[in-house]
């Protein structure tokens, strides 16, 4: 695809995702209104400016949550398999709208149009996850010890959840707390990044579209647009009884401390520090794709990349040389152009970050493997595409311990048993995924024991990335302990009521108390 192609294209994805050069604000339903200041959508891609979105004031905001609240009366009636067929409806039109919205994604966040494709294809497996789910909200039943009675338990919908979203996945991860939300019977209010407001805005036009033509009332799904005072609206309303918040773990200690102030749940998904440990029974070949895939792809700016590589002294030469010819091979640009393997990270900041990192391991007694550096020039005019680089370093470098959002891999040395890997790969604050490359049985099932990794995830043969819906997905320590997605994670977004009927003519009282009178 030529550069011209690609521009064309881009244009007519965002004609038919309703996205103008005009501004955009606020939004219940399809109405949009705002009188904020201006924020614009700039892409990474070509440094061009999409269009301008106006943020919400705190007299919109009331009003957002005014039709929320008005919503959620209407929404919380209706059975939940009837919830369940307009998350289905919804599902459906993001089958139709895939491409266009997989090229938003792409554009204004700078990943690959695979896996900009990829992020909505998690939005449409969410759903029918949860229109499956919307039939099986169930609860126990229990023996009551008393005779006559019966027990059991309810799961009743919150009421307003807000969503607090990150840049890197701008529309999949409001997927999975909205579509379990929606069944659960729960409304939502939406707070997108503010570097990715126009996906934001692209999901709330699906998402009207299918409430009107079901003449269900426009707050079930609410955007509101702006950076951390938006979000903090949010956070301190004792009218959100859940707020749902993927960032970085200085944001997650924000949140929580803001909404646990007012006893409300947050439900926190924030940073990773991913490592795969490589054993001597490893598949070299297997090795290499899922530990480049996890470190590149997203130009290394998921929550799940790889950021460390904890490997056996052993065949660490094997691996080293293998994964720097690899780099060799990856192509950096345009995401939107199918022959490139790694697009633009988000923003300057990101870039400075980067720069930052490798600086920092050098300067800590690391050597850069492969070298890494920005790009300029043709086609990088964003100032934003950098080469992906590898570092050999120390698991106790200052560096090694925190979250770069870029792709840069640490490379690390283990000696003697997979229990020393396991301590390197456990011996970080954060505790997301992580992953084994392994044949060994032994290795393979210690690392997943209560023994072995520490992490809400943990793979075997498998990178640490790419996650599927299905799983609960979230980690452990400063990751935040929030579970989103599927297996249980519904539970969160309702509250359990233990419900007792007396049938009989006597009242007995529990614990066997008697109390005459
Ligand atoms: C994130 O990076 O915020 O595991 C979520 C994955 C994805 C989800 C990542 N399914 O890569």
């Amino acid at each position: 695809m030529t550069e011209i192609a690609v521009r064309f294209d881009i244009e007519n994805a965002l004609k038919i995702l309703g996205i103008t050069p005009v501004n955009h604000g606020t939004w219940t339903g399809s109405n949009s209104f705002g009188s904020g200041e201006n924020i614009s959508s700039i892409s990474p891609v070509d440094g061009a400016t999409i269009a301008t979105v106006k943020t919400t004031t705190q007299n919109e905001y009331e009003n957002v949550i005014k039709t929320a609240s008005e919503a959620f009366k209407i929404w919380r009636k209706l059975p939940a398999p009837q919830r369940g067929e307009v998350v289905r409806q919804f599902g459906e039109k993001l089958r139709e709208m895939k491409e266009p919205l997989g090229k938003l994604v792409s554009y204004e966040m700078g990943k690959s149009y695979q896996e900009g494709l990829g992020e909505v294809q998690e939005m449409i497996d969410i759903c029918d996850f949860a229109v499956g789910l919307s039939r099986q909200l169930h609860g126990l039943t229990m023996h009551s010890e008393r005779p006559g009675h019966r027990m059991y338990e309810q799961y009743h919908p919150l009421g307003i959840v807000g969503i607090i979203s990150a840049f890197n996945f701008p529309v999949a991860v409001w997927a999975w707390n909205t579509a379990i939300a929606w069944v659960c019977g729960d409304v939502c209010v939406w707070k997108p990044s503010e570097k990715t407001p126009l996906c934001g805005i692209a999901c709330q036009h699906i998402a009207a579209t299918v409430l009107k033509a079901n003449d269900l009332p426009e707050g079930i799904s609410c955007l509101i647009n702006g950076d951390y005072k938006v979000g903090e609206m949010l956070t301190h309303d004792k009218r959100v009884p859940l707020v749902s918040a993927t960032g970085s773990i200085g944001m997650g200690k924000i949140v929580a401390q803001a909404v646990a102030a007012r006893l409300g749940k947050s439900l926190l998904e924030l940073g990773g520090n991913n490592a795969i440990i490589v054993t001597p029974d490893a598949d070299i070949k297997m090795t290499v794709i899922g530990a480049v895939f996890g470190a590149v792809g997203t130009a290394g700016q998921r929550c799940t990349s790889t950021r460390r590589l904890i490997v056996h002294d052993s065949i660490y030469e094997k691996v080293k040389d293998a994964l720097v010819k690899a780099y060799k091979q990856l192509q950096i640009g345009n995401p939107l152009n199918e022959k490139n393997h790694v697009g633009p990270l988000i923003d300057q900041k990101a870039v400075t970050d980067y720069q930052q990192a490798l600086k920092k391991v050098v300067e800590e007694g690391g050597k850069l493997i492969v070298e890494g550096g920005v790009l300029r020039g043709n086609g990088y005019e964003s100032g934003c595409y950098v080469k992906p680089a590898i570092a050999e370093a120390k698991p106790d470098f200052e560096i090694v311990q925190h979250e770069t959002f870029a792709p840069v891999l640490y490379l690390l040395k283990y000696q003697g048993d997979v229990e020393n890997a396991i301590q390197i790969q456990n011996g970080v604050v954060q505790g997301l995924s992580s992953a084994i490359m392994t044949n060994n049985l032994r290795e393979a099932e210690l690392f997943l024991s209560a023994e072995g990794s520490d992490c809400g995830i943990a793979n075997v043969n498998i990178g640490t990335s790419g996650a599927e819906i299905g799983g609960a997905f979230g980690g452990e320590k400063e990751t935040g302990g929030g579970r989103e997605s599927g297996s249980d994670a519904w539970k969160f977004y309702m509250r359990r009521q233990t419900n007792t009927i007396n049938y009989s003519t006597e009242l007995p009282l529990a614990q066997g108390i008697k109390f005459n009178l």
